[in-house]
């Protein structure tokens, strides 16, 4: 398959390449008619009836997908209901992230509140003080929007070196759905803003209806801009733990903004200062001292497969290298892959073209020698911004940081398909 660098363009490039490896097992489509029983015998699912159509009402994937979970990484936090949980991005395909699988984040649990019992309060400096039902909330002008949301610690565990081993563990902090909702800007305006004077320094202050309320302030410009206040995700209601039944988006923006359980928005003459945006989220410099205000969560990408929770099984030969990239300050342009830990760089295929704050899916499809690869995928969003090494992001923020670590991840491909997550500063 020498002569053929991307054997599975034309079906006769596949055949050729499936001839050339002769009866090597390792090579794609190596399964063989002759001989093979499931193909020969007749099996168990072709000799009786299958699960009537009202089996499951709500469909759960099949038992083989089992694996295909969040999962939780216990030492991370003192106890689960305050804790995190990771998307099995190394699992998935795609952009769009299942809401059973999409990582979840609570600060004192995910509550059960229903629609009847939901309330939507809108006061602080506006013309009539309003609470909506949800009842209410569906009266207005909907929108539907395919936003990333990121918690701001995602790959936080990575600052002084390789930790977590797993794309799911070092960047499954992230998921994309599509939310139907109504814009922030619509309901401020069934309120009426002329109370608040001149918007240019106003904000609105968040808060959810759980015991953390996680409170969080916004100024104005972006609250009016394309903050959305969503009842649906991927078409479906919300589930409970992310925010059942009304949660914010923000898009682009650091999840903790994303108020789940959404209870009260205040418009105020400046921001509140909350523990979610002082001793929380803000960044801690070289120097001890921490910046705040740091919510746009910057581009970044991450090879999804090959990774260590998702090897090369096949042996050499056609391997598809897959991964995300997204972008709170645009859409995502371009992503080079490197096999070599950054010494040079292939640009890879996008799925689709990238859409502005939502992710984007990658793919480099090559010939694999079996040598050992040094995988890292690098980002370029529609404003020229490239994502940056570990050594360059080091040299601004020092080691001292959690949050906003948009650094390029590294993947040590061995010559048995195995990986590991490997420091390449
Ligand atoms: N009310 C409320 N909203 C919240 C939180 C919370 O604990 N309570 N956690 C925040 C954090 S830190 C993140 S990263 C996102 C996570 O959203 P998810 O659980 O849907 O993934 O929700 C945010 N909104
Ligand atoms: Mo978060």
């Amino acid at each position: 398959m020498s002569d053929s660098r991307d054997p599975f363009t034309t079906r006769r490039g596949f055949l050729k390449a499936t001839a050339a490896a002769g009866g090597a097992a390792m090579t794609a489509g190596a399964a063989h008619a002759a001989g093979d029983p499931l193909i020969t015998e007749k099996q168990p699912w072709a000799q009786a009836l299958g699960d009537g159509v009202d089996a499951t009402p709500y469909g759960l994937p099949i038992k083989f997908e089992e694996d295909v979970i969040r999962r939780n990484v216990p030492w991370l936090t003192a106890d689960p209901i305050s804790s995190i949980n990771f998307t099995p991005i190394h699992a998935l395909d795609g952009t769009i992230t299942p809401q059973g699988c999409a990582f979840e984040r609570h600060h004192s649990g995910a509550i059960e509140l229903s629609k009847s019992d939901y309330r939507l309060m809108i006061n602080g400096l506006v013309d009539t003080p309003l609470v909506f039902t949800y009842a209410d909330l569906e009266r207005f002008p909907r929108e539907n929007h395919v936003y990333f949301c990121e918690c701001a610690a995602n790959t936080g565990m990575e600052w002084a070196g390789a930790q977590l081993n797993g794309a799911q563990f070092t960047h499954g902090m992230i998921h994309n759905m599509e939310y139907t909702g109504v814009p922030l800007r619509t309901l401020l305006a069934e309120a009426g803003l002329d109370a608040a004077g001149d918007l240019s320094d106003k904000w609105v202050y968040v808060e959810g209806a759980d015991a953390s309320s996680n409170g969080r302030s916004i100024p104005m410009e972006k609250a009016l801009d394309d903050v959305l206040v969503a009842f649906k995700a991927n078409g479906e209601a919300l589930r409970m733990e992310h925010g059942y039944p009304v949660r914010l988006c923000v898009p682009g923006w650091e999840g903790n903004m994303w108020v789940k359980w959404l209870r009260r928005i205040e418009v105020m003459d400046g921001p509140v200062e909350s523990r979610e945006e002082t001793s929380k989220y803000t960044d801690t410099l070289e120097d001890g001292t921490s910046r705040k205000w740091t919510w746009v969560m910057d581009a970044k990408s991450v090879v999804t497969s090959p990774s260590p929770q998702s090897p090369i099984t096949h042996g050499p030969g056609p391997l598809v290298i897959t991964g995300l990239a997204w972008s709170g300050r645009g859409a995502i342009e371009r992503v080079d892959v490197s096999i070599d830990g950054g010494k040079t760089w292939q640009t890879a295929r996008l799925g689709a073209q990238g859409v502005k704050n939502a992710l984007s899916r990658f793919y480099l499809d090559i010939d694999w020698d079996g040598s050992e690869m040094l995988l890292q995928s690098r980002a370029m969003d529609s404003t020229g911004y490239v994502q940056p090494t570990k050594a360059q992001l080091r040299e601004v923020r020092g080691l001292n940081s959690i949050y906003h670590n948009n650094c390029i991840q590294t993947w040590w491909v061995k010559e048995n398909g195995e990986a590991e997550n490997v420091e390449v500063s």
